[in-house]
């Protein structure tokens, strides 16, 4: 099924490069200027707290509270509030705290690698794209031999021994022992596109949780709570914010000439995050801005909307080790790299359109897509606090 809507889409459009029309100049500059596909780990854009930054701490500081490999310590225990019968738990005080090394181990035979985009719940745009690595979590959590009254978990890092400072994140126990509809697992996190994870990235070790949003992916991990609580406890729900909510469809414009020549074509490239729902079109629609708008807002009822192409996977999947999918990457073909069905939930796209040419006037470009079951996203959706989707609009002027 996924296989059916997404392949086709791919197929209708054709792959840029491959039609029987070579793209107009200008599309194909626009094309080649595209940002990289996988972004390197210093430029992912940073929004995590903490007076001080810990990642900004001295090293001798880092090795102190344990956020070096060397150092590392992670500590699974019960909720004392809700406890959670287990045997065995691993605390600093009994000297049977998670290791790196420990880690490592594991690693050996449950690494699992995925390509996901971070983004944050509350800003529009992707942080940054990553191939991350790690072990399950539940690997760990088997460890400790839990019995009884286990409902969910909750999960923090080092945050400066400040409780006022202690950003938390939660998740039912079954999203964490299994992986639902063919999604990876919830992973403590030690590489990123194949180097170890950097401080700043939340290293040693952090939690990346495939469909949700940033905040769940708790970074300088240290403490892993098995409770019997039945309820969210997110640092997140304090916020406003819609804690259960995955990873919305959704597509924005990297290049917009924002002024061009009357008649003359326009050349237009973007992204599409693809989400849980998935993806199968991205679409673009203008109109006059001075149009009478009967829509109050909503361009989606106007349905003037054209397909843009979506761009094949990339040849070079830029800042990955020889621009290659590391081998043994779920969904992707081992010999050629390439991955199966296209485009990916959990991970973004690019695409590229030529608008024709247009009379003289100011205009409002927009962009939307079509998940994989047809339905157009984003839905007319002012709830921001489930994750930023809104539909883009760019203002284009023609003018000679
Ligand atoms: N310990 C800790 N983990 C954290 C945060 C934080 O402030 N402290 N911020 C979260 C939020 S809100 C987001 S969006 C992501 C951002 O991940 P990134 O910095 O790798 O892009 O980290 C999450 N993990
Ligand atoms: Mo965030």
């Amino acid at each position: 099924m996924r296989l059916g809507v997404a392949g086709a889409a791919v197929l209708a459009f054709g792959p840029l490069a491959a039609g029987a029309d070579p793209p107009a100049p200008a599309l194909a500059k626009a094309v080649e200027d595209l940002e990289p596909y996988f972004t390197p780990q210093e430029k992912f854009r940073d929004v995590s707290r903490g007076k001080p930054l810990p990642h900004s701490l001295p090293d001798k500081r880092k090795r102190e509270v344990g956020l070096t490999r060397e150092t590392w310590k992670l500590e699974v225990i019960s909720d004392p509030d809700n406890p959670t019968k287990i045997r065995s738990p691993l605390t600093q005080k009994d000297g049977t705290a998670f290791d790196f090394d420990g880690l490592m181990k594991l690693a050996e035979k449950h690494a699992v690698r995925f390509a996901k985009v971070m983004t944050c719940l509350n800003i529009g745009c992707p942080l940054g794209m990553g191939l991350w690595e790690g072990v399950p979590l539940r690997e760990v959590i088997w460890l400790t031999q839990p019995r009884d009254n286990l409902r969910r978990v909750f999960y923090y890092g080092y945050h400066n021994d400040d409780p006022q400072q202690m950003f938390r994140s939660s998740l039912p126990i079954s999203r964490v022992l299994e992986d639902p509809f063919d999604l990876p697992p919830v992973i403590l996190c030690y590489k990123l596109n194949g180097k170890w994870l950097d401080s700043e990235r939340g290293g040693p070790v952090r939690v990346v949780v495939p469909e949700a949003y940033g905040f769940k992916s708790i970074k300088w991990l240290t403490h892993v709570v098995l409770t019997n609580l039945y309820h969210a406890n997110d640092t997140y729900a304090e916020g406003n914010n819609d804690v259960d909510t995955w990873l919305k469809t959704f597509a924005a414009t990297l290049s917009v000439p924002h002024e061009v020549k009357p008649g003359a074509p326009i050349p237009i490239t973007g992204y599409a995050q693809v989400g849980l729902a998935g993806l199968s079109k991205v679409q673009v629609s203008i109109q006059s801005n001075v149009a009478k708008r009967n829509d109050d807002g909503d361009p989606l009822a106007t349905g003037n909307w054209t397909d843009a192409q979506i761009l094949p996977p990339p040849k070079h999947w830029s800042d990955l080790p020889g621009g290659k999918i590391i081998a043994g990457t779920p969904g992707f073909d081992t010999a050629t790299g390439q991955p199966h069905t296209w485009p990916m939930r959990l991970m973004k796209v690019h695409w590229a359109t030529l608008l024709p040419g247009l009379p003289a006037g100011k205009y409002i470009l927009r962009t939307r897509t079509i998940d994989e079951k047809g339905i157009a996203q984003p839905m007319p959706r002012p709830f921001q606090k489930s994750g930023h989707s809104a539909i883009e609009s760019v203002d284009i002027t023609v003018k000679s």
